[in-house]
């Protein structure tokens, strides 16, 4: 009798003694497991087939040089993408005067999202494409398919609206698809000829007093193998902003694609905004030092086509804007 007491007494201790420590397990588990949901959930999954998607939808109108039947179409398109994914969409139409005196009708797209919200981040790109081949040894007088050379960043910023339409962020985001961009004097240092539909915006905003706290404009984010240096005008004006998107694309994985290394700064719509409007903007943009002009191979050639647009590029830089977004 004595003997079974005895068991009796330490299988009650070995089951009190199991049920806490159980229940310590548990409770820790639920908590590291919730932690874990709580970061999965809140930034969403880029998904570079839909960005594929959208830049193929683009090149398929044909090149969008302006005033032609496919610039028209196309950005009849972006219009109606953003207003599908529910921003609220701005247009700005003007006649502006390209380097050799031909005029050309310019379409600014911008599409906004939580329009209450004061903190705000602006994502650019230019949906127009160059009237001229100027860097091919063919076809030099034909307009290019700008498939990496505005499309691709059309394309990434296009799946970023789909992806706030199914879950907001906590901070305001306008996309400004910006016209006018490629059309500038490619034998001359004319930096005014570029750009032409940021430097209008910047001047005049699609909304009287807009500012955000910082911008992140992409351009030739498409490229195989593609890598990112910092751009010197980034840099200059919004050095913190950088820092930013290049230790979150380190973080996610990206390390092939952004590199520490401060390249020279390119004329770019971020320039306009910059100095301008003053919104600290970045340019997230391909530098290749292995040709002369430091841009993509096919930079300017009929080259720039959909053979040439990697998903695994576009993830690379849809992925980093997504993490700086979702960690406002
Ligand atoms: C200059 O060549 C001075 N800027 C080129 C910017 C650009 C052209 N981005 C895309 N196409
Ligand atoms: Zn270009």
């Amino acid at each position: 009798m004595v003997q079974v007491g005895v068991i009796k007494n330490s299988l009650i201790i070995i089951f009190i003694f199991c049920f806490f420590s159980c229940k310590k397990e548990k409770k820790s588990e639920k908590t590291q497991v919730s932690n874990e949901e709580v970061i999965k959930i809140n930034v969403p999954n880029f998904n570079s087939d839909s960005a594929y998607f959208f830049v193929e939808k683009q090149v398929l109108f044909g090149s969008r040089s302006p005033n032609s039947d496919a610039h028209r179409k196309c950005g009849n398109y972006l219009i109606s993408l953003l207003e599908r994914y529910g921003a609220e969409t701005y247009i700005q139409e003007s006649v502006e005067t390209r380097y050799d005196g031909k005029k050309l009708m310019m379409k600014n797209i911008i599409g906004s999202f939580s329009t209450e919200k004061k903190e705000r981040i602006l994502l650019c790109a230019h949906w127009d494409s160059r009237f001229t081949a100027d860097h091919d040894t063919v076809r030099v007088k034909e307009p290019i398919s700008g498939a990496n050379d505005g499309a691709s960043g059309v394309g990434v910023l296009l799946e970023i609206a789909r992806q706030i339409s199914l879950k907001e962020p906590n901070i305001g985001i306008d996309i400004a698809f910006f016209d006018l961009e490629d059309q500038g004097d490619g034998g001359s240092g004319n930096a005014l000829s570029w750009c032409l539909g940021s430097q209008f915006w910047s001047k005049t905003p699609h909304k009287k007093d807009y500012y955000a706290n910082y911008g992140i404009l992409l351009d030739m984010v498409g490229g195989p193998n593609a890598v990112f240096t910092k751009e010197g005008y980034s840099v200059e004006y919004a050095k913190e902003v950088v820092d930013k998107c290049w230790n979150k694309a380190i973080e996610s994985g990206f390390s092939d694609y952004f590199s520490f290394e401060v390249t020279p700064g390119i004329i770019d719509d971020h320039v306009p905004i910059n100095e301008i409007i003053k919104i600290p903007t970045i340019d997230i943009i391909e530098y290749d030092p292995s040709t002369k002009s430091n841009f993509n191979k096919f930079w300017h050639t009929h080259g720039d086509g959909m053979n040439n647009i990697s998903k695994e590029t576009l993830n690379a830089v849809g992925q980093t804007v997504i993490e700086v977004i979702y960690s406002e």
